[in-house]
């Protein structure tokens, strides 16, 4: 009889301790966005979301309207929220360290998604997940020299533009480094003018506008990103020109908008960079949770979308 009641009583509070336990195991992650300023990063907040309810990981989300001050505050929030993990896409690579501490102090760690940090104590976050944003701008420099030998203009002075994305961003920081790193090994080329359109297709346009008005002989147009690029691809029509044909364009990250651009024959190449961290970054806060050690590096694998191979790949491309 004791026995029998004993076993009951047991029983009870196992079932009772249940779904108490399984909602304690559920993860909550605290992620910080840049904004909405590119067709790639509404493609990048679409495949966290999806991601994390997939996982069965509580999302808390913020979009920091590409201001550093609204991110750091976020960050401060998921801390004070007490949540498993934060994770977020530095809008700057510097100004960090002072946050990070807190996080670190909270014993919550920080997983770095699409765009890196400068900080020195590499301690302050478990690992880094994205592009090689250096290689993308080589890739954007090779496919130039490419092209430019192929139609035999390499030989003379080509006037080269550079639409940066926004300031003190790695990937603009990268793609810059990486591209003139290409084009510095040919004499014949150079950027004329380069100036930041803060990855977005309003500021592409502006800009582009201005760089036309102030150099009727512009060739080239090499774009941080694809939105810039479609942006200044208004601007150069709208000034009675050609995109694609009498200012050869090149930009970053393989949207359905560049290979739209692509297949009517506006822009010229982009280089992928993608955006679809959604899954990898819900199993590294599984992973760093359960007390796996993670490289401090995940790189994403990426290709080259010339033009003539856009109408072939665009069916399978997901973002
Ligand atoms: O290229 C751009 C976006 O950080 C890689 O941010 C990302 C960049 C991407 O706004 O379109």
């Amino acid at each position: 009889m004791r026995f029998t009641s004993k076993l009951v009583s047991a029983l009870a509070m196992a079932m009772l301790a249940l779904p108490v336990a399984a909602a304690g195991n559920k993860i909550t992650l605290g992620f910080a966005q840049v904004g909405a300023e590119s067709e790639w990063r509404t493609a990048n907040t679409e495949s966290i979301k999806k991601a994390a309810a997939a996982a069965g990981i509580d999302l808390k989300f913020s979009d920091a309207q590409q201001k550093q001050e609204n991110q750091i505050k976020a960050i401060r929030s998921y801390i004070a929220q007490k949540v498993d993990v934060i994770a977020f896409s530095p809008v700057v690579e510097s100004g960090w360290d002072t946050v990070l501490m807190e996080a670190k102090a909270a014993k919550i760690p920080v997983i770095l998604t699409d765009r890196a940090v400068d900080s020195k104590d590499k301690s302050l976050y478990v690992t880094f997940m994205g592009s090689d944003f250096v290689e993308e701008g080589r890739r954007a420099g090779n496919w130039l020299v490419g092209d430019l030998t192929k139609n035999g203009m390499i030989k003379n002075p080509v006037d080269i533009v550079e639409l940066q994305g926004t300031t003190g961003s790695a990937p603009a920081i990268d793609r810059q480094k990486g591209f003139a790193e290409v084009i510095a090994k040919y004499p014949t080329l150079k950027v004329t003018r380069s100036q930041t359109g803060d990855f977005t297709r309003a500021k592409g346009k502006e800009v582009m506008e201005a760089f036309l008005k102030a150099d009727p002989n512009i060739q080239v147009l090499f774009a941080h990103n694809d939105d810039m690029a479609i942006g200044a691809i208004q601007a150069i029509e709208e000034a009675g020109k050609k995109p694609g044909k009498d200012i050869t364009i090149v930009s970053i990250d393989g949207v359905k908008g560049a290979f739209e651009a692509m297949m009517a024959g506006k822009l010229n190449c982009s280089v992928e960079c993608s955006p679809l961290l959604g899954p990898q970054l819900m199993s590294a806060c599984k992973d760093v949770l359960a007390g796996k050690s993670l490289p401090k590096r995940i790189q994403t694998q990426e290709g080259v979308f010339p033009a003539e191979k856009a109408a072939e790949a665009f069916p399978s491309r997901q973002y």
